[in-house]
């Protein structure tokens, strides 16, 4: 969409700020082989302001919002250009790059590759995070097909014992994809281990789903699986994709949980939306993203979407939750309705991370 060439006058970069997922991550490989980096500092879209990411012109924020300090911007989240906009930003005037690609890594290539000899494996690499980042899947069967980039984002969403640790892995995932195929690294020992980990987590999640996942008392059609976990002590960190595993003929799943803080239960609530993997999402007219944006209380993708309300107190949630859900269920029923896949097409979609 819109880019600045890189060149010789711009800053040295020392630092690279990036999203703590795979695509994130990948970012971060790409960036600091074309610049010679070796910090790197993770985060999510809700803490791209926290003053300890040290974010200054010679820091490169990668599949992020916007910062106004950031010497260089990467990114692909229709969202999060939209923002830059309200804020008063000019488009053409943005320092890296921003393009509507089915990765961050997708746009971080494309605007060194002129520049920078990346080893040939890299191009694989992207291309498989394209993949993973925008749930691009024509069915169940190819969603649930292991590949090496699955495993590796696989381990990203496993339980750490600590942020440390997390950090410590993402960073040696960073050196590693920098050097290796993904094959390369999805067999590596702690790798293969992680993997097993999540996959364990992932068949109780599955079990946790197929006995609470029900569906609005206004969706006669069972479209989407609600799976509210606000009754729980403990965040249950549900992977709620797997919805579709145990109910294969919904179109989407709605998770509404508690949000926590400092492991503490709060009364804020927190919504997520994705469509099934089944569905075309390029052909159909759903756009969860608009309805979080049309609610107000997020953003997203066509095929993903998240937002979050604050409730003063726990009978303002149980009220707020309940009206949320009803509409959301109605502007979902208005959109109309999408084509059902028997087979082949894309279908590009993006998560919500
Ligand atoms: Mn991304």
């Amino acid at each position: 969409m819109t880019e600045t060439k890189p060149g010789s006058d711009q800053p040295a970069f020392s630092r690279i700020v990036t999203h703590d997922d795979l695509d994130g991550v990948v970012c971060a490989a790409l960036a600091s082989l074309a610049k010679g980096i070796e910090v790197f500092l993770f985060t999510g879209p809700g803490s791209i302001l926290d003053t300890g990411l040290g974010i200054g012109p010679h820091t490169i924020v990668c599949d992020l919002p916007h910062h106004p300090e950031a010497g260089l911007w990467f990114d692909h989240h229709a969202g999060n250009l939209e923002d830059y906009r309200l804020k008063g930003g000019d488009p053409a005037a943005i320092r890296g790059a921003f393009s509507p690609e089915k990765s961050c890594a997708r746009v971080v290539y494309n605007y060194f590759a002129g520049s920078v000899s990346f080893p040939d494996f890299l191009l694989d690499t992207v291309e498989e995070t394209d993949v993973i980042d925008s749930f691009d899947y024509r069915d169940i069967q190819e969603w649930q097909r292991e590949t090496p980039g699955k495993a590796i984002a696989d381990t990203l969403r496993g339980t750490f014992p600590s942020f440390r640790e997390r950090t410590a892995y993402l960073r040696h995932l960073i050196r590693r994809i920098r050097a290796a195929p993904l094959s390369e690294v999805a067999g590596e020992p702690e790798v293969r281990q992680r993997t097993a980990a999540y996959r364990e987590t992932a068949e109780k999640n599955r079990v946790l789903i197929e006995r609470i996942g029900t569906f609005l008392p206004g969706d006669a059609a069972r479209e989407i699986v609600l799976l509210d976990t606000t009754g729980m002590k403990h965040d249950p960190a549900l992977i709620k994709s797997l919805a579709f595993l145990s109910f294969p003929e919904a179109e989407a799943v709605l998770e509404v949980r508690s949000l926590f803080r400092q492991k503490r239960k709060t009364n804020d609530l927190g919504f997520s939306l994705s469509l099934s993997p089944r569905l075309e999402v390029q052909a159909s007219s759903r756009d969860v993203g608009d309805i979080m944006r049309t609610l107000n209380i997020g953003d997203g993708h066509r095929g993903a979407g998240a937002g979050r309300v604050s409730c003063a107190s726990k009978a303002a949630m149980l009220k707020t939750k309940d009206e949320m859900l009803q509409r959301i269920l109605t502007l979902w029923q208005g959109q109309s309705r999408p084509s059902a896949v028997s087979g082949s097409g894309s279908s590009g979609r993006g998560a919500a991370d």
